[in-house]
Formats: C-alpha cells, structure tokens, sequence
C-alpha cells in the first residue's frame, strides 16, 4: 500500500519530563534568575555524590539570549584559531549554533587533536569527554568544560574501586586458569565504553584491555575474547548484552558464580536512564500509527527494544542511516530528544519522530547553556582558564594506550 507522506503529521511531544526541567539540572542558573525576577525558589540541593559543582557568576545568568551571542561572538574573534568548540550531538540547538564541530565524543577528541594551533579545546558535553579530549590533545592544549556538573550518570555507575574490587574476585574465581605458560589467554580482559571516566580507561589500559564506543564494540569484544577467555564489560549492561547476542556470546552479570563461569561477556550493572525510556511497546505502536515506518535504536537500549528495531547504531550511525534514506521516508528514533529533533528539522523530506512522546533530555547534558559558554570564554578571552578538565599524566599514558588499541580495531 502506498503511503502518502504529506498525510503524515510528526506525532505530538505530549509532556515534558520534569526531570530534565532547567530548574533541576541548572540549579544557580535559575536561582539567580528568579532573584533577580523576585519570585520564590525551592532551594534544592545537588545530586548525591556530586564532586563536580554547578557554579555560575552572577551576571551571567541574568543575560539574554542577545546578549550571550554578543559576549560569544566578542570572545571568538578575540582568541581566533586558539579556540576551537566542540558541540556533542546530544546538546541543544542554543549550544550546537555555536560549535566549530559537531559529533560523537571520539570524533571530537580527534577533531581537537588535528587542530595544533587550538590552545582552548571547549566540549559542550559532560565530564567524560572532556577528559578524552584532553588525553587525546597535545599537551599544550587546555580542554574546559563549560558547566564542571555535566557529568554521565551511566559513567558514573562504575568507579575505580568497585572496579578493582570486582577485578580482585574474578581473579581469585579463575585462579586455576592461569598456568603461567606463554601466549596462553588471560582469564579476563576489561573492556570499557567510552562513557567511562579516565581512570577506568587507564585500569584497561594496564590490564591488557581497551576501550569501545557504540559503533565499534562488535570489532572491540572480538579483539578481546580472542585474546582472553571471557570479557569484563563496563559501565553498560545493555551495550555489553546487545553487543554479546550480535556475537552469538553467552552474557552474565556479576551477581552469581555458577552464570559467571559461564559467560563470556561478564556485564557490569549500568545503564542510562534517557535510552531506557524506550520500549518495545512504542515500537509496536508506532508501527501501527506508521505503516512502513523504520525504527532505529541506540545499543544502549533494552534488548528488547534493540530486538523489535530495523536497526540500531551510535549516534553517528543513526545520523548516516537516516541521511542516506530516501526522501519521503518515516523514521522513528530511540536515542536523546535534541539529536532526534535535529534530525526532524535537517530533514524535512522525511518523517522523523522520537519513539518516546514524552521530552525527556539527558538532564546532565541540559547543564551546558548558553550561559557558562559565554563566562568561560570571557574568561579565556582574558588569559585566563576556568573549568579546566586535566586528567594527570600517568592515568593517561595508560588511557592512552586503552585509546590506542580500540583504534586499531576501528572498523
Ligand atoms: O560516544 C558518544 O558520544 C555517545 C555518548 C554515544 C554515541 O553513540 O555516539
């Protein structure tokens, strides 16, 4: 049956989620605004754990959008080819207007990297980025971070210690597999998503591991289980699953011995909360509102989902599939709402609707605006570097060298 396109109107964003309100992920932002305005606001304390703070000057959050775009375009021209910006696809259309480049967090740490004669690297994304890029970059090169509290809240479900205390047990459980003989497997290889903080990438780094991103974990867990006899996968279950059943792999997570011995592909228990918004229920529904309509995921959602998909990829490979598709052509999208509603607007020839209806950002991404862009570029703009995101030198060599093995394996 042939479907006539312009009969298609773009399903609704039916709410708002109130998780990802500015009032909760840029609490000093609208403090001072509504100051400023007079009204009352409820005072709420940072997330659990924060070590990074949400901290803003004052009169850069009573400035409007005009204003930020003068103060932006001033900065710029002022420090010329010695800034680049870098925009994450995940970041909003305010902050992607300005970016030099845009893309996945390691196309960007490598576009930084290319550009020499860029003293300031600014990522507009979260913690983990920044610290690639700053690993990647040459060692006269600053990486900041506009809003220090943009961080991953997958990245953050595994740290160091847990890491090495849950590396400490494997040992011990496979203990018997190691005779000491050479070229004989290593009982485990870690195995971190980009989505990791630097020392996690360093910890794999040291133990014969490397790093994925959701568009080469395919090429990364092969490289590792034929050099080990099983894989330690973090910070994301879901990844590690999808990319185990691609494999044909048996999975498990840490939880039991008898499943642990089994498995091939040891899954940590992270996981984001944006891509597990999506289910395989929305699937079905838009199938049926959308006759002809493909569905394409993001790895990092259920399997489920990625299960009742046409496809699924990185955010780089959502954007090529969707580019690369005739004009006329409907697309529902499971991945984060400002890069689907980019893709809508880039693409007026085709249909293009995010499976969840209700808008939903990633909250720790919303935390760059407009705002921090134009205070730490003032500040550059003057000599000096606020925000700054260093990773210390022997935690990169060893991130490095995870870096390096996961790019001989780029396919
Ligand atoms: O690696 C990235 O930038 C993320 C967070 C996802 C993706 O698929 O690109």
């Amino acid at each position: 049956m042939a479907i006539d396109i312009l009969k298609l109107a773009t399903p609704a964003v039916v709410a708002e989620c109130d998780e990802s309100s500015e009032q909760r992920t840029l609490p000093s932002l609208v403090e001072w605004r509504a100051r400023e305005a007079g009204v009352a606001t409820v005072h709420r304390a940072l997330h659990a754990g924060a070590e990074r703070a949400d901290a803003l000057p004052r009169e850069y959050a009573l400035l409007d959008g005009d204003a930020l775009d003068s103060r932006i375009a001033a900065a710029r021209a002022k420090l010329g080819a010695r800034l680049v910006i870098l925009g994450h696809h995940y970041q909003r259309d305010e902050i992607i207007k300005y970016a030099d480049a845009r893309g996945d967090s390691f196309k960007l740490a490598q576009f930084a990297a290319a550009r020499p004669e860029a003293d300031y690297i600014v990522f507009c994304g979260v913690h983990f980025m920044a610290e690639s890029a700053d690993i990647l970059s040459g060692p006269h090169q600053q990486v900041v971070l506009p809003n220090p509290a943009a961080g991953c809240s997958m990245a953050d479900m595994a740290n160091i210690a847990e890491v090495e205390e849950c590396w400490a047990a494997l040992d011990e459980l496979f203990a018997d597999e190691t005779t000491g003989a050479a070229g004989e497997p290593q009982p485990v290889i870690p195995v971190t998503y980009m989505n990791s903080a630097a020392d996690l990438k360093a910890f794999c780094g040291r133990h014969g591991g490397l790093v994925c991103t959701s568009s080469n974990a395919e090429q990364v867990l092969t490289w590792a289980l034929a050099r080990g006899r099983r894989v330690l996968f973090f910070p994301d279950e879901h990844l590690g699953r999808n990319t185990a059943l691609k494999l044909g792999k048996d999975f498990g997570g840490i939880e039991d011995d008898t499943v642990l011995q089994q498995a091939k592909v040891i899954v940590w228990k992270g996981w984001c909360s944006t891509h597990l918004r999506f289910t395989a229920e929305q699937i079905a529904e838009a199938r049926a509102a959308y006759p002809g309509v493909r569905v394409v995921v993001h790895p990092e959602c259920r399997h489920e989902v990625v299960a009742a998909a046409d496809a699924n990829g990185s955010t780089e490979y959502i954007i090529k599939v969707i580019e690369e598709s005739a004009p006329g052509t409907i697309w529902a999208v499971g991945t984060e709402i400002n890069l689907v509603k980019r893709l809508a607007r880039e693409h007026p020839d085709k249909t293009i609707f995010c499976l969840d209806p209700v808008v939903c950002p990633c909250a720790t991404m919303y935390r760059i605006h407009p705002a921090y862009l134009a205070w730490v570029l003032d500040e550059l703009a003057e000599g000096r570097v606020v925000n700054q995101v260093r990773v210390d030198d022997e935690t990169a060599q060893w991130a490095k060298i995870a870096l390096e093995r996961m790019l001989a394996n780029k396919g």
